[in-house]
């Protein structure tokens, strides 16, 4: 059984989700960011990690993209278009998305207190609403990249719901919908409860 390390207040919940969307049994071991429960298996203590046998695996979207190909589900097949344009859109809300909201993050609560930039907050909430704009003017539906859900649509609503945690501007009402009805989903309540 695959063992993941994380909180599901982190981006370990990504991993948890499209695990449950792939019907895969799991152990959740309790680690949070930086914890000896973490250093034990991934030195750097950055969760999300996965245990596969005597295998660790490490970054969240690294994961995911394992488990996908390897179970079949949640990705395009490698190798096609629509998988070239999964991918672009994973690597879009990494940049648009993650990126920003985890700067965000470090410079409002990790990084040493003299290295936090004030203005930073402020830089990223205004990038994050252009990206969101940009999204919802592309978003066609009902999932991110057309017909099937991917890996994509998990880092987008994580992103999404970490947006409105942080206080971020909300996103586009279309944006919104998506990320409401992807909430709803069996997998993902299954994490939640
Ligand atoms: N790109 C990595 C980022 C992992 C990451 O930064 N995780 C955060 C928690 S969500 C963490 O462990 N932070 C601790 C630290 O930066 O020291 C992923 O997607 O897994």
């Amino acid at each position: 059984m695959y063992k993941v390390y994380g909180t599901l207040r982190s981006r370990a919940f990504r991993v948890l989700w499209a695990l449950e969307e792939l019907g895969q049994p799991y152990e959740v071991i309790e680690a949070a960011p930086r914890s000896d429960e973490i250093r034990a298996v991934n030195r750097w203590g950055k969760v999300p990690a996965l245990q596969d046998g005597d295998d660790i695996i490490t970054d969240s979207v690294a994961i995911m993209t394992y488990l996908a190909d390897k179970h079949g589900g949640l990705t395009h097949p490698a190798g096609t278009i629509a998988r070239a344009k999964q991918d672009a859109m994973t690597h879009r809300l990494l940049d648009e998305f993650d990126a920003v909201l985890w700067t965000a993050t470090r410079h409002a609560a990790i990084l040493p207190p003299d290295l936090r930039a004030p203005d930073a907050t402020a830089a990223c909430k205004w990038e994050f609403e252009q990206s969101a704009n940009n999204l919802s003017e592309d978003f066609v539906g009902p999932f991110l990249t057309g017909d099937v859900m991917t890996i994509a649509d998990i880092l987008a609503v994580q992103c999404i719901s970490w947006a409105r945690a942080a206080e971020f501007p909300p996103v586009p009402q279309n944006l919104r919908d998506y990320a409401k009805e992807m909430r709803a989903r069996p997998a993902f309540t299954a994490v939640v409860s």
